[in-house]
């Protein structure tokens, strides 16, 4: 789909009730999924709008209900956090032609996002996401799942059969493709292990962002967090899910689509780092099973991750943007690279869960 021009870009941003009026629109930052723009004003804020992919997230209503609740009982608790404006007309979060969706929030103001992480500040993000995760413990609404099975690996190992079951693009063909698959395969069952525990009825679930990157952490100019960004995938799952998606950005070695496999090992010391935060912020209702199993966490996410890529490239790239035709198989080398990294080492992460 197309960007829509500026002047229907700010049509679509005056929908909301912004203070003061539009100065300028420019596109900002590199998510994957939404569109994102700067929408700068005369007001005393500047706002993101951004065109919510409906087609990834097909239930909108219950995306921002999920958000609206987690803001509210954040905010309650006196902690900063997104705000979405409601839209003029309909008084909801989001404004739509029936065809796109869109959004407006607050944008904070002299802050900045990070791509790279050392030691100080990934124990920063394990307490960060950690509180996240224990302001959220007590919330009374119900949230549903945005996007159903999100970090579900039964049903990423699914999709990836079914992929290659269907090759649409013609990719199985490929001998590297053979490869990569032959490599996954012998791990799929020991990766599924949480959904076999919740099915156990010893793994809860419990509100995650589910999108723990390092640079969806908003930080001051002193290097202080804010709050926590990127609100679209807040919903029920696993605490792997944070704690794992966090480690597979910042424990590589490399940016998830570097080329050079080489170049991709797991940081050690940015993981005990992180679990040191993690394990502190979420001591208020962290189980046993749940903590022993944070190695496993720090494996699953860079599996999972490959199996997705991998299941993109197979299927034609329907899913993830890309920037040449061999993107996402660039990806799925790294993560297969980064798993294979973090497996050999855990267990020097068990000791070190152990010790925390
Ligand atoms: C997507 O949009 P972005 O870049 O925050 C994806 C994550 C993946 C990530 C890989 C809704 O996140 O799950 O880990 O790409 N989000 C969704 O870069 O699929
Ligand atoms: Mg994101």
């Amino acid at each position: 789909m197309n960007t829509p021009d500026t002047q229907k870009l700010i049509q679509i941003a005056e929908c909301f009730a912004l203070e003061g009026k539009i100065t300028g629109i420019k596109p900002l930052g590199n998510g994957l999924i939404n569109d994102t723009f700067l929408v700068s004003t005369d007001g005393p804020d500047n706002y993101v709008l951004q065109r919510i992919n409906n087609a990834i997230f097909r239930d909108v209503e219950l995306l921002q209900h999920n958000i609206e609740c987690a803001t509210a009982h954040i905010r309650k608790k006196g902690r900063k956090t997104l705000t979405f404006l409601p839209c003029k007309q309909s008084g909801k979060t989001y404004w739509t032609d029936g065809q796109t969706y869109w959004r407006v929030s607050v944008f904070i103001k002299d802050s900045y996002t990070y791509e790279t992480i050392d030691p100080k500040y990934s124990y920063l993000a394990g307490k960060t996401f950690g509180d996240f995760e224990a302001l959220l413990a007590d919330i009374p609404d119900t949230l549903g799942e945005t996007i159903p099975d999100f970090h579900n690996m039964e049903l990423r190992a699914r999709q990836l059969h079914e992929a290659v079951e269907a090759d649409a693009a013609g990719r199985m063909a490929e001998p590297e493709v053979k490869e990569i698959l032959a490599a996954l395969l012998p791990f799929e069952e020991e990766m599924c292990k949480a959904e076999v525990l919740y099915r156990q009825g010893i793994l809860p679930k419990r509100i995650c962002h589910c999108d723990t990157k390092v640079n969806n952490m908003l930080f001051d100019a002193e290097g202080n967090i804010v709050c926590v960004i990127d609100l679209d995938t807040l919903m029920p799952s696993f605490v792997f899910s944070d704690f794992g998606d966090f480690l597979r950005s910042a424990a590589n070695t490399v940016a998830e689509d570097d080329p050079d496999t080489a170049k991709v090992d797991f940081k050690m010391d940015i993981f005990e780092a992180f679990a040191k935060g993690y394990i502190e912020g979420t001591k208020s209702f962290l189980t046993p099973i749940e903590k022993e199993n944070l190695p496993y966490a720090a494996c699953l996410f860079p599996y999972m991750q490959a199996v997705r890529f991998f299941t993109d490239y197979i299927n034609g790239d329907t899913y993830y943007k890309i920037k040449y035709p061999e993107h996402n198989l660039v990806r799925t080398r790294n993560q297969l690279a980064l798993f294979r990294a973090a497996y050999a080492k855990v267990p020097q992460m068990k000791a070190i869960i152990e010790g925390a």
